[in-house]
């Protein structure tokens, strides 16, 4: 089974990460706290075959007596085995960090791949990418170079941040800066945050900008998020008649976790292939070749149905079957991580992938590929092509699901948002003299990441307004 490394970094890729280690567990069945009890039973009834979950534990877990029973049951038990998450976590700040070391399930966690500082970046991207890249290089290649010389079948890292604040962006891209020199062969997933409809961090369009040039140039594919997109979705999850009032307070208490749980999903679904069995199965790297006609335009769509927020408490389904239901949702605007609209008429989808965990019968699986294929403009060259991938294994909490990855030319629009947002700070030269004043920055930066960006945006607008050529039939001569 692939194996994987998590590459946490700045407040909101720790969050992400608080939510992703229990919710990793309780895919595998195990409890990590007595009141998962019944929430597991649940699962146990979705999911029979506990060895396909076995087999599968160390995609994200380093188990060093290779003779060990992977069929683990509490946090206790991984800790007696000396199990540990493959997690490099990296803030410049160390009070979310500091709580993995005191949480629950510290111990799965190495102490020494942890890299911490004090008092951050300043919502700056030069200081985290220059100040504290420079000052941190050595010891973040060699935490990584600890685990990659630990997997025997790596298939590639999970990088979570943010792109508001000065560690995620800068530091987090300063870090795909060193995979993509050091492991230019393993695939770079990364999840982030973009801080679109959201005002807390002033200078987080400038931020925004700089980490997208670094994305552009070092990912292997990108699934944006935006804050915005999963409020929504957890509002509307939360007032859910079936929810009891007290869950819907419990969740309206946890607004980063639930909307973090979201972001997790989608990430375990799209590893499932990788990491588990099923009868037609996708792995990361063929998604990659699916999904990214040419290598900038790699920022990939995606939708979840159904939405989980944080487990055990909320949202567990009890059909048991999938339904077309579970693919209109994934399609509709409501389950978006970010808010655009890639089967809205103007829109190209340039590679498209549907990836079903549970049990499917071919017969809807292909109704419902006809259902979107109807729906979606592909380009010429690629006419209604679509990646399928069948997980046997289910989602925590659910008897089946669906994740909706699409890479279609509405991204420009994120990207032309970010590109205005800049716009409109720079143009007055808001808050530069934070950025100039770094060592190694210097205004080109702002230039040539404006271009980046421009770039990207006209590769997607040009694909849409590409006239479908109708060749003439080959004539052999
Ligand atoms: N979805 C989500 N967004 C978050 C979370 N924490 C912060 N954000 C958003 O991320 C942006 C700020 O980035 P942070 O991650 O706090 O900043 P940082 O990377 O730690 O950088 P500095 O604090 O500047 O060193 C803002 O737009 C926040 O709304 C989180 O847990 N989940
Ligand atoms: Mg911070």
């Amino acid at each position: 089974m692939s194996q994987f490394i998590t590459v946490q970094v700045g407040q909101c890729g720790n969050q992400i990460g608080s939510a992703f280690w229990p919710l990793v567990l309780h895919e595998y069945g195990i409890r990590t706290s007595e009141s998962d009890i019944n929430f597991l039973k649940t699962q146990k009834n979705y999911n029979k075959n506990t060895n396909e979950l076995c087999d599968a534990f160390n995609s994200f877990f380093h188990v060093p007596n290779s003779n060990s029973d992977l069929a683990f049951k509490s946090v206790q038990e991984l800790v007696s085995a000396k199990v540990k998450a493959r997690a490099v976590l990296i803030d410049m700040e160390d009070s979310v960090v500091g709580r993995f070391k005191q949480g629950s399930l510290r111990n799965l966690f190495d102490q020494t791949c942890t890299v911490t500082n004090y008092p951050g970046s300043a919502n700056n991207w030069a200081v985290g990418h220059y100040t504290h890249g420079a000052e941190y290089h050595d010891k973040i290649c060699e935490t990584i170079r600890k685990f990659v010389e630990k997997c025997d079948c790596l298939h590639g890292f999970l990088v979570m941040h943010s792109l508001g604040g000065g560690t995620g962006s800068g530091l987090g891209t300063a870090t795909l800066k060193i995979l993509d020199d050091n492991y230019p062969h393993v695939d770079r997933f990364v999840s982030c945050v973009y801080p679109a409809g959201t005002q807390d961090v002033i200078t987080a369009p400038y931020n925004a900008l700089l980490a997208t040039k670094e994305l552009t140039d070092h990912a292997t594919c990108v699934f944006p998020t935006e804050n915005k997109a999963l409020q929504d979705i957890c509002y509307a999850q939360m007032n859910r008649k079936e929810n009891s009032d007290q869950a819907k307070y419990n969740a309206s208490c946890r607004p980063f976790q639930d909307m973090n749980s979201i972001i997790v999903n989608m990430l375990l679904h799209l590893t499932s292939g990788s990491r588990f069995p099923g009868s037609l199965n996708t792995d990361m790297n063929e998604l990659a070749t699916n999904l990214v006609p040419y290598p900038q335009l790699h920022y990939i769509f995606s939708s979840v149905s159904p939405a989980t927020l944080t487990a055990p408490t909320i949202s567990i389904t009890q059909k048991t079957k999938f339904q077309d239901e579970l693919f209109t949702n994934a399609w509709s605007r409501n389950n978006q991580l970010i808010k655009v609209d890639p089967l809205q008429s103007e829109s190209v989808v340039l590679g498209a992938a549907h990836i079903l965990r549970g049990n499917a019968s071919l017969t809807d699986i292909r109704k419902n590929i006809e259902r979107f294929q109807s729906k979606a403009r592909f380009t010429d060259w690629s006419k209604e092509a679509m990646k399928v991938g069948l997980c046997s294994v289910p989602p925590a909490g659910h008897p089946a699901s669906v994740l909706s990855l699409i890479n279609s030319t509405s991204m420009s629009l994120m990207i032309k948002d970010v590109v205005h947002q800049f716009d409109k700070l720079y143009k007055k030269k808001a808050h530069v003299h934070h950025y100039l004043q770094v060592e190694n920055f210097e205004e080109d930066n702002f230039r040539e990441a404006r271009s980046t960006a421009i770039n990207v945006y006209e590769g997607y607008t040009e694909l849409q307004n590409q006239e479908a050529v109708n060749e003439p039939r080959l004539r052999l001569v």
